[in-house]
């Protein structure tokens, strides 16, 4: 624990606190602490998945009950959209590029967070250099092979060394249960922008809200200045 975690104090940023309170309308309860009433504003719209709670302080996401899994020889990655050179990469091509590891903290808005994880893959702007982004290209679009998450982002914050197509969590490939084969993980931004199962990525015109943004997250998830945000791999 740093100075920072316990000035930042409470599990939910400012602007996601403003965000969960717009679903008032969708029968938040008055005068419930904050976690409530983002779990009961939660509840009703997704199927939250919490297999092994707290294990090692993550929780395990799905908002689909189940995920096939894909293992590392069948796995494709699909780069297309706005791009040069459309392209599927396999788990080896990824391997071949530039490989980026960094140690930050998992939050997510629901106020857990797991400090110092180790996380190692091919940092965005790498992938996206590989395929050269067209000049009219503004934002990335993930998908996930559970056929139903999704998540957006700037190109300008895609081009982050911070953000990447983690391949590695703590020195290991990253587990089915954490969203392997690969997973998006952005990591100056609350866990819900980390894609898990990722399977296409694509450059577009404009920002198309994700999953939880769509049902009432914010679609700026930064966490504050807790994460490092001033100490980007380069
Ligand atoms: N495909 C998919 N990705 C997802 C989610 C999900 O439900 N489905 N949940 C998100 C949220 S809200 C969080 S906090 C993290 C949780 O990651 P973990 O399951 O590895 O702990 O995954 C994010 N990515
Ligand atoms: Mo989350």
């Amino acid at each position: 624990m740093n100075e920072e975690d316990a000035e930042e104090g409470a599990p939910v940023g400012r602007r996601i606190v403003l965000g969960m309170l717009g679903l008032g309308a969708a029968g938040v309860a008055v005068g419930a602490s904050l976690q409530d009433r983002v779990s009961q504003a939660l509840a009703p719209v997704g199927t939250i998945q919490n297999v092994l709670p707290a294990a090692g302080g993550f929780r395990y996401y799905s908002v689909t009950p189940s995920v096939d899994r894909r293992t590392a020889a069948a796995y494709r990655l699909r780069v297309g959209g706005l791009v040069a050179r459309p392209r599927t990469f396999r788990m080896a091509d990824l391997a071949r590029l530039r490989q980026t590891a960094l140690t930050r903290d998992f939050q997510c808005v629901t106020g857990w967070r797991v400090a110092d994880v180790r996380w190692a893959g091919v940092a965005l702007p790498d992938l996206l250099d590989a395929v050269g982004v067209s000049p009219r290209a503004r934002a990335v679009r993930f998908t996930s092979f559970d056929g139903v998450y999704t998540e957006s982002l700037t190109l300008e914050q895609a081009r982050r060394r911070d953000v990447l197509v983690a391949t590695q969590m703590e020195g290991k490939p990253v587990t089915h249960d954490h969203g392997g084969p690969t997973r998006l993980y952005v990591a100056p931004m609350y866990g819900y922008k980390s894609l898990k199962w990722l399977d296409g990525i694509e450059l577009t015109e404009e920002v198309e809200p994700g999953y939880w943004e769509k049902r009432g997250y914010d679609i700026d998830a930064w966490v504050g200045r807790s994460n490092g945000r001033d100490d980007v791999p380069t």
